[in-house]
């Protein structure tokens, strides 16, 4: 039994960022479109209260085609990361990083998803990439799917409700684990798994009217992912023995609103719903309170004869997931003034502070996520999202005072030094939001994560230039110290 004194010597230092908030350069060199693309188009999101979650319909979905061609993207150029990488990268290196997490933007590899080869441009791109990390000793961290689709397969096959999709997204596995085996160790096979349940489409690429019963529709699609990264995960042992193939979840740890019996159970049931993600790429198999649910909301999942074999043969090496805030569960909303149960909205906690988009602010909840889920897989764990959304300030003087970051980033790393004393196997840890890019929900550039400041507002308008904000620093010592001095 080893008591460790704090972060381990080789532990995984780093930042994190989505090919789709970041790169820009949506059609460039044969790219076709992801349904990241389409999403700003879709109906805003109230994004403080979160009173509508993204509802996408067919005939959303030709306004937004429509829209396309009138303007460019919200997410324009992103932060035109496909043009500037070697600059980004260098800053990351100046940072002392260990990894970087990314993703592969799949239609830049297969356009429409089901071309018969894949586009060079698009290959050789993602070389240029991994080499400069390796040029200084950076680990790529790489998402296979974030959220990037090709919208292609959600017009012709209607995304992953559609099982030919599960082929589609093997054999770009295939070709992108084959072709960077030397280059890249560490796989995750999708990003946030869980949002296929919360908002199909941009998990999922699936479209509600399309579906009599659109919640089976969606386990039907987040089944075929769950085979889908078995199938990659097997593969992906058979192309490199070295390989490190994880899960990614968004961990959304639910807290009891009282201590009534009622509430504690109902907070059991909503974690019980986020983790059954993790249940089946960890242990392999469906968790046993499913099939009583599936019953009652008439769930029928289609299973392909060896699907549970296949889940339960390649289940994965670590668990990444992220983590930005905890939510509280009751069974009485109406009692808070909630009404409308989805994720965000929920019970606001009396003990937390929000940050200006709605979200918990709860260090402690971190350290308790590491324990519960460790204590419940065994496995290594790797936090790969977490980060504070803020707008920050440019000083007269062109500095960047971000110390609400540097709190916010130093009391969730102490939460897990805690849990690492505690005995937690914690692989790394990849701050969201490395350097500016446009925000996932929003769709815009002031919520801003970076320790890195990159000059472009909402409208597309600035220089690009790179700025290191006060946090840059203090994240660099963290790194060099190895978390001893925060
Ligand atoms: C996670 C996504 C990331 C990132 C993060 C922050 O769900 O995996 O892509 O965007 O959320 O969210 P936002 O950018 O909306 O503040």
């Amino acid at each position: 039994m080893s008591t460790v004194k704090g972060f381990p010597e080789h532990f995984l230092w780093g930042g994190a960022i989505a090919a789709n908030q970041a790169e820009g350069a949506f059609d460039a060199d044969g790219k076709g479109l992801s349904t990241a693309d389409m999403v700003p188009y879709f109906e805003k999101k109230d994004y403080v209260n979160l009173k509508e979650l993204m509802h996408v319909t067919s005939e959303s979905i030709e306004k937004a085609m429509a829209h396309k061609s009138a303007a460019g993207y919200p997410k324009r150029y992103g932060i035109d990361f496909y043009h500037r990488y070697k600059e980004d990268i260098a800053l990351f290196a100046e940072l002392g990083f260990k990894v970087f997490r990314l993703s592969i933007n799949w239609p830049r590899i297969f356009p429409n998803g089901d071309d018969a080869q894949p586009n060079e441009a698009g290959l050789q791109f993602y070389d240029n990439v991994f080499d400069e990390l390796r040029k200084y000793n950076i680990e790529p961290l790489v998402t296979l799917s974030h959220y990037e689709m090709p919208m292609a397969l959600v017009l012709k096959y209607g995304g992953w409700a559609n099982r030919k999709v599960v082929d589609f997204y093997v054999k770009y596995a295939e070709t992108v684990m084959n072709r960077y085996k030397d280059k890249v160790k560490y796989w995750l096979t999708f990003n946030e798994i869980n949002t296929t349940l919360i908002e199909p489409f941009t998990g999922g690429g699936i479209v509600e009217d399309r579906y009599d019963n659109f919640l089976e529709a969606s386990y039907q699609a987040l089944h075929h992912q769950f085979v889908a990264s078995s199938m990659a995960t097997k593969l992906g042992r058979e192309i490199n023995p070295e390989f490190r193939i994880g899960c990614m979840l968004a961990r959304m740890i639910h807290y009891p609103a009282t201590s009534s019996p009622d509430d504690v159970h109902q907070a059991l049931v909503d974690n019980q719903f986020n983790l059954l993600h993790t249940d089946v790429q960890v242990r392999g198999e469906y968790p046993p309170f499913l099939a009583r649910y599936f019953e009652e909301n008439g769930i029928h999942l289609i299973k392909e004869p060896g699907d549970d074999q296949l889940l339960r043969e390649n289940t994965v090496d670590f668990i990444s997931f992220s983590y930005y805030t905890s939510l509280v569960s009751t069974v009485t909303p109406e009692k808070y003034g909630v009404t409308g149960g989805n994720l965000y909205s929920t019970v606001k906690n009396p003990h937390l502070e929000r940050n200006e988009w709605g979200w918990q602010l709860d260090p402690v909840g971190l350290r308790t996520v590491l324990k519960e889920m460790y204590d419940r897989y065994r496995i290594p764990l790797f936090i790969v999202e977490n980060g504070l959304g803020a707008r920050d300030t440019v000083e007269a003087d062109g500095s960047i005072n971000d110390d609400y970051r540097i709190d916010y980033l130093r009391q969730h790393l102490t939460q897990v030094k805690e849990a690492i004393l505690d005995g937690v196997d914690v692989m790394g840890y990849t701050m969201w939001g490395a350097i500016d890019i446009i925000s996932a929900s929003t769709s815009e550039m002031s919520k801003r994560y970076g320790v890195i400041y990159v000059d472009q507002d909402d409208q597309g308008n600035g220089t690009l230039n790179r700025y290191r904000k006060k946090s840059f620093a203090w994240y660099q010592k963290v790194i060099r110290t190895n978390g001893e001095d925060m």
